[in-house]
């Protein structure tokens, strides 16, 4: 089914809301996928090697904040053009990147999860609804699925 108007403007709506409180959302993001699955943070070069502790590392926020702002514009793309229209080169870069460092299905599917659990805290209790966490999950999936379509090597 296509991706529709309102899902667009529920995507739209709660990411309007959680903006404004990016940091702490990018830190709830991270913290949930290593509080489910430990062992990703061994793919992070910058938390490697890194005494910093992880909610006062900035490229790890700031990379945090680049799965809203991604979901967020592909919610938009589908429902204008009915896919995922994220600029060619990104998502070859992309792809190679997370093929390269080893990101597995497992680990998109923790993201997914993080990522719904992290909005269901971030936006108010009233505004959370089924219809909110299936839009958002829709335009998940069709990004991931792109990005998933590039995961080869770098040419
Ligand atoms: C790097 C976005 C899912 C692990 C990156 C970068 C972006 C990004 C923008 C920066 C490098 C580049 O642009 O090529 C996304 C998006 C995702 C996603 C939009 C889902 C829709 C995941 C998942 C994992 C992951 C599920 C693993 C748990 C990494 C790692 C890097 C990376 C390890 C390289 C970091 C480094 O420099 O060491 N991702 N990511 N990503 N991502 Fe993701
Ligand atoms: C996915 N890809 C790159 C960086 C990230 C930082 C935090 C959470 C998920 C991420």
């Amino acid at each position: 089914a296509r991706f529709t108007e309102e899902q667009e403007g529920l995507v739209i709506k709660s990411w309007n809301i959680m903006k404004d409180d990016s940091a702490n959302i990018g830190h709830r993001f991270f913290l949930k996928i290593f509080e489910v699955a430990p062992s990703a943070r061994e793919l992070f070069s910058f938390l490697r090697n890194s005494d910093v502790p992880l909610e006062k590392n900035p490229r790890l926020k700031a990379h945090a904040m680049s799965v809203f702002v991604m979901t967020c514009e592909a919610a938009a793309q589908l429902r204008n053009t009915g896919k995922v229209t994220v600029g060619d080169t990104t998502l070859k870069r992309l792809g190679a990147t997370h093929f390269k460092k080893g990101v597995s299905d497992a680990h998109f599917e923790v993201a997914k999860y993080a990522l719904l659990e992290t909005i269901k805290y971030g936006v108010p209790a009233s505004m959370w609804s089924p219809a909110m966490k299936n839009a958002w999950g829709e335009a998940y999936d069709h990004l991931v699925a792109a990005i998933k379509q590039e995961m080869r090597p770098a040419a």
